[in-house]
């Protein structure tokens, strides 16, 4: 299922409301969501666990992988397929002590070289970006869009790479044509007033139609 998936969705609750997340999760589902993240900076353990516990059955039930961003022992804890680390959250080794050689592990990749590093550690999948500045990661240059063809053949033949950071439907196509083939797509599908419409619209684009 990772090696199929295109788009890949995050319920960020920089976004969403906490009461809002299962409709949310469930109209990027809808429109075509390959893959759902809960993505939940600064909320606490206890609650970013409540809301894993909510959208994991959902994800389930629709056959959508469910991963849960910085936290291995949650994503353990309540069955999730997979877990999404940064650059600054240790190594892979450290993280299937936890998950176990099964669960999904992804890295976010701000570089080329961070790309191929992950590859290397045995990552399942990265993310590659923020190719544009983006206010759901502020504070972070735009690595831009020069890199996303090599990156995308060299350890994209290999793993999943999706490019993410500042991608939105008005700016997708330019990025397919830099070579993109996956995408991560947070902001401009959550603030959308049919996230379902927004996702399928982003679906039919990267399949080309
Ligand atoms: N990591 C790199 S950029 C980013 C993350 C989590 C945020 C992407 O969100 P958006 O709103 O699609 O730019
Ligand atoms: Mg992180």
């Amino acid at each position: 299922m990772l090696a199929a998936a295109r788009l890949y969705a995050i319920v960020d609750l920089g976004y969403v409301a906490p009461a809002e997340i299962e409709v949310v999760a469930g109209g990027l589902i809808a429109g075509g969501a390959d893959l759902i993240q809960l993505r939940a900076k600064g909320h606490g353990e206890a609650e970013i666990e409540g809301f894993a516990r909510r959208l994991q059955p959902l994800c389930r039930e629709a056959g959508v992988p469910f991963i849960v961003n910085d936290f291995a022992e949650i994503a353990a804890r309540v069955g999730a397929d997979g877990v999404h680390i940064g650059q600054d959250d240790g190594s892979l080794a450290s993280v299937r002590e936890i998950v176990g050689p099964d669960m999904i592990v992804g890295r976010s990749t701000h570089s080329p070289a961070q790309a191929q590093a992950a590859l290397e550690e045995g990552f399942d999948y990265i993310g590659f970006g923020p190719l544009f500045p983006t206010p759901t990661k502020a504070g972070r240059p735009g690595i831009g869009m020069e890199n996303v063809r090599g990156v995308q053949a060299g350890i994209g033949a290999k793993i999943p790479v999706f490019c993410i950071g500042g991608i939105r439907r008005d700016n997708l196509a330019e990025v397919i044509t830099a070579g993109a083939r996956r995408v991560v797509i947070v902001s401009d599908l959550l603030t959308a007033p049919d996230v379902r419409a927004a996702a399928a619209e982003v679906k039919s684009m990267l399949a080309g139609g």
